[in-house]
């Protein structure tokens, strides 16, 4: 483990000594699975520049193509998402059983993606779409009974004079980033905690220059409006409720503090036409459940369209996590890391006295070898009892007679 502040994972809930018993993480604890949303001006260009294709993640472009602020804010104009459509939005977060929704208030490029009182840079006053989208979204997540929370980028923002990151339009040793946190970020912060009801998580990222003073100012800010609101461990400075992974990085070895882990469904997370780099439902499904059986949520992210359209790729993998889910759910959503560990053919998680033993890589002769004394497996799926044998320290799981799931079979073991 280490304590960059660049979002790997940090001791931070470690040295809490109640951290494990703080009740506020429990729904976080139990969900494993959110679905991200990155989504803004970004998705116009979607990853190309006056014909140039540009390298990199999406919603980098305006950094990658160092393109002006006043050339960037021009895409507000034509920025009309007629296709927005929150309930299908909220509706696929629940069918793929993701229990939180995750989504971009302001990114990097600094563009407010709600109705904000602090800036006229925003997508009711500077745009022709004129709504709130976070406020129809909030509605729709409560009625699908999916938590509902915002990804804010309170550190890297290159649109605004004192923001981290932009030095082409500004000169980065003349800005006032203090100001900028204390008459900008913090008014959007609490605008964001006031006005849409019950957030889960504030979704901080790239803490870099943030002081101590700084992130704890904004945590401290989060609590006092909402309490129970988690803040992820990108506020900074060993600060946060839980500890963030790094982008796409699941870890090697169970942790013992909170975690998530922010992943792609590709390989961008603002809308990028040109990627069609999709993981397989397998793929995905086996990174969930390598993340429950180490302790950690994953949060998998899609980026919708600048006509407000979820690429129906990534639709149809949302669909085949939440069929799996669905059939095997209980091996994931509140369990804890599994008792074998470093399997290299697949995963345990489990709850309570129970172990659900996930199958990634099936046995060629049907013969699972498990160390340690198993006294009895079935399938989760169909609930077949499977023969078991003791051979040396361990245990034969006869599984002949089986016909595996292609993405993961579960077998219970008590
Ligand atoms: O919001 C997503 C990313 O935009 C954000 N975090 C996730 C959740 C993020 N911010 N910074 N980073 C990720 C890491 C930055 C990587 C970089 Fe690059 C390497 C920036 C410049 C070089 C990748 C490659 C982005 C542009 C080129």
């Amino acid at each position: 483990m280490t304590t960059t502040n660049e979002g790997a994972i940090r001791t931070g809930a470690d040295q809490r000594p109640d951290a494990r018993h703080d009740a506020r993480l429990d729904w976080f604890r139990d969900a494993r699975f959110g679905m991200f949303i990155h989504w803004g001006l970004y998705a116009i260009p979607a990853g190309a520049w006056r014909g140039q294709e540009i390298a990199g993640i999406g919603e980098w472009i305006m950094l990658r193509a160092r393109i002006p602020v006043a050339e960037y804010e021009r895409l507000a104009d034509g920025f009309n998402p007629v296709r927005f459509d929150a309930e299908a939005w909220a509706s696929l977060a629940a069918q793929a059983g993701a229990k939180y929704l995750v989504i971009t208030a302001k990114h990097h490029d600094g563009f407010s993606m709600f109705d904000s009182q602090v800036t006229e840079y925003s997508i009711v006053k500077a745009t022709p779409f004129k709504r709130d989208p976070m406020q129809e979204l909030a509605a729709a997540c409560q009625r699908h009974g999916v938590k509902f929370c915002f990804y804010y980028s309170q550190t890297q923002d290159w649109h605004h004079p004192g923001g981290d990151g932009n030095d082409w339009d500004y000169d980065e040793a003349k800005k006032d980033f203090d100001g900028y946190v204390q008459n900008y970020v913090k008014p959007q912060v609490r605008e964001l905690l006031t006005n849409y009801g019950p957030i889960g998580l504030i979704w901080f990222d790239t803490p870099k220059r943030m002081t101590t003073d700084q992130s704890r100012e904004l945590v401290d800010l989060v609590h006092s409006i909402q309490p129970v609101c988690l803040v992820n461990g990108r506020i900074g400075n060993g600060l946060g409720d839980y500890a963030e992974s790094r982008d796409n990085v699941i870890p090697d070895e169970q942790l013992h503090s909170d975690w998530e882990v922010p992943a792609t469904i590709n390989d961008t997370w603002g809308y990028k036409a040109s990627d069609l780099n999709w993981k397989s439902p397998a793929q995905l499904v086996r990174k969930l459940v390598d993340c429950a059986s180490k302790g950690g949520n994953y949060l998998l992210n899609v980026g919708p369209t600048a006509e407000g359209v979820i690429p129906s790729p990534s639709i149809e993998r949302m669909h085949a996590v939440g069929e799996w889910l669905r059939a095997n759910g209980e091996s994931v959503y509140g369990t804890r890391p599994g008792p074998i560990q470093g399997l290299d053919w697949g995963r345990t998680t489990q709850r309570g006295a129970t172990t659900f033993l996930h199958v990634f890589e099936w046995p060629t002769d049907g013969q699972l070898k498990i160390p340690g004394i198993v006294k009895s497996a079935r399938l989760l799926a169909g609930g077949t009892t499977l023969p078991i044998r003791r051979e040396g320290d361990g245990s034969v799981i006869d599984a002949r007679n089986v016909t595996p799931d292609v993405i993961d079979t579960v077998i219970v073991l008590d």
